[in-house]
């Protein structure tokens, strides 16, 4: 599909960030968002709210509506008011933690469950497995990792939040399969606002007032 270069639609796509607790999510959507890290950083009570903007491979930029929720057990039954109605989802887990990984796997089952109800059909999930800095401590390979995405229909990346790496893939396969799946939506609106443009500089030009 060619659309102009750097063509900007209106419409925002929320996302998702789910995960077990400690893996890093808020972690990567501030190395995203403010390309900043903090070793230090505080769990999420309840969930946080970001705003970015991206470009696809094709240069559409997309905006998007980004929540990252707490993965502390007592905010679990609050996730779903996060996923509904979301484009995308990334889900977290940490390459040096083996649980995380099965978290990851519930959040999967979540979601294609609320899915099926259509409260987030279409959703596009990114599996990431952060904090590929610890090397020595790994104990989930990019295989295992690998796998569990190919099995479950989700794309797959590795990164570190901390050191930036992989970090840029998520959004590059967010942006593109999101574009992908709405661009011909997103081709009638523009037909439509270039047709209603059109009919008002033609009102306009026969207009005698
Ligand atoms: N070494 C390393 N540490 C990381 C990385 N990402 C996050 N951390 C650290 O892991 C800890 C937890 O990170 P958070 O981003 O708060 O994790 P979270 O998933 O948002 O946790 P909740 O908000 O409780 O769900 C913090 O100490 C971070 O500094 C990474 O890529 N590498
Ligand atoms: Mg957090």
């Amino acid at each position: 599909m060619s659309l102009p270069a750097v063509a900007q639609f209106p419409a925002k796509y929320k996302v998702v960030l789910l995960g077990e607790s400690n893996v890093g999510k808020t972690s990567m959507i501030l190395r995203i968002v403010k390309d900043t890290f903090n070793p230090e950083q505080r769990n999420t009570v309840g969930a946080s709210f970001f705003r970015h903007a991206a470009q696809t491979s094709t240069s559409v930029v997309l905006n998007y509506d980004i929540w990252d929720t707490a993965g502390q057990e007592r905010y679990r039954g609050l996730a779903s008011l996060y996923y509904r109605g979301a484009a995308a989802a990334i889900l977290v887990y940490d390459v040096t933690n083996a649980e995380s990984l099965e978290k990851a796997r519930y959040w999967v089952g979540e979601l294609r469950r609320a899915a099926d109800v259509g409260e987030c059909e279409g959703i596009v999930i990114v599996l990431v497995g952060n904090k590929i800095d610890l090397e020595a401590n790994r104990v989930v390979s990019t295989n295992a990792g690998r796998a569990m995405a190919e099995e479950n229909g989700c794309f797959f990346v590795e990164a570190s939040a901390k050191t930036g790496t992989g970090v840029p893939d998520v959004f590059k396969i967010i942006g593109d399969k999101v574009f992908e799946i709405n661009a011909p939506a997103m081709k009638q609106n523009e037909e439509g606002l270039l047709t209603s443009r059109n009919q008002n500089s033609a009102n306009k030009k026969s207009c005698r007032c």
